[in-house]
């Protein structure tokens, strides 16, 4: 397969800094040779460019901390993405959440200038929900899911033009921790939620069953994979971790057999700060997880 890795060094979204650094921390633990040995033809694009926090006005945008450089990054992610040619498989590397409004689009539109029919499955500790009146922090990288649905905030809502996520397209995994406004919008909307619960009782095997079973009708399939998702002993280098999380092994066997299915076109990795991390642990953790997504087998 060829490979585009594209890096968004944001952490505008987050509520603490360094973030920024995981594109680096994941080409440093070897994210492309790795895929290479998986035997792909690997091209790193390089990164997106994302303003400094100490250089732009934080309150520039209306109401939102950081709006208009997070647009602007947005914006230039989803032109990179969708001038992308249909063959290339593209991962992208963050940086904080908020990324993913400009993936999904830029993935959504490649190839087609109205839009593909994308699935998402969001692995994350959290359902990233919130719209800026139900968010408790005002953080961006808690809302990219209901902005690629068409609320909260019009600017970041319409990075694909008319395009939106379908609320039905939309699968998340290993969710346990959900704010209170933010539950009732995702019941409201129907998400397809599997919580560390249904993990539990219901085993990663069953999950992933449903869940293809569930998106059986979308054009493309993109994965989110937020470092959180893990339990934080295994991937401790991010900035909101949940205990209780997905084991090494759970999250390993998600990612082996979504690639069986040969229906994922895109992902991400995101939320990997180093400057919370033991040694650059997590970034190697999450190399490993899209190298399963990507064909590593054990034997
Ligand atoms: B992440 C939170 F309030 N829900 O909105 C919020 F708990 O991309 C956390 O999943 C969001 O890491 C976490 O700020 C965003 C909070
Ligand atoms: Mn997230
Ligand atoms: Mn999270
Ligand atoms: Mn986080």
């Amino acid at each position: 397969m060829n490979i585009n890795i594209l890096g968004i060094p944001m952490d505008l979204g987050a509520g603490r800094r360094g973030v920024d650094m995981g594109p680096s921390a994941l080409r440093n633990a070897r994210l492309a040779q790795r895929l290479g040995e998986l035997g792909h033809s690997v091209r790193d694009l390089g990164d997106v460019p994302v303003a400094l926090p100490e250089s732009v006005d934080k309150f520039s945008g209306s109401g939102l901390d950081f709006l208009s450089p997070i647009l602007d990054a947005s914006r230039a992610t989803v032109e990179r993405l969708r001038a992308l040619p249909a063959d290339i498989f593209p991962i992208t590397i963050g940086g904080d959440h908020s990324i993913a409004m400009g993936t999904v689009a830029g993935n959504a539109l490649r190839g087609n200038d109205r839009g593909h029919r994308m699935g998402l499955i969001w692995v994350d500790a959290h359902t990233d929900f919130n719209t800026p009146d139900s968010s408790p922090s005002g953080n961006i990288h808690g809302m990219p899911v209901a902005q690629l649905c068409g609320l909260g905030n019009p600017e970041l809502a319409s990075l694909a033009g008319d395009w939106r996520l379908r609320t039905e397209d939309i699968v998340m995994i290993g969710i346990r921790s959900v704010d209170a406004k933010e539950a009732a919008l995702v019941r409201e909307h129907g998400i397809r939620i599997y919580t560390m619960k249904d993990v539990d009782q219901l085993g990663i095997t069953r999950i992933f069953e449903e869940t293809t079973e569930y998106l059986s009708d979308v054009e493309r399939l993109h994965v989110s994979y937020d470092a959180d998702a893990l339990d934080p002993s295994v991937t401790p280098g991010t900035g909101t971790t949940v205990p209780g999380g997905l084991s090494y092994r759970e999250g390993h066997l998600l990612m082996e057999l979504l690639c069986e299915t040969g229906r994922v076109t895109s992902m991400d990795i995101v939320e990997v700060n180093p400057t919370l991390d033991t040694g650059n642990k997590t970034a190697e953790v999450m190399v490993e997880m899209s190298a399963s997504l990507m064909g590593l087998r054990i034997m």
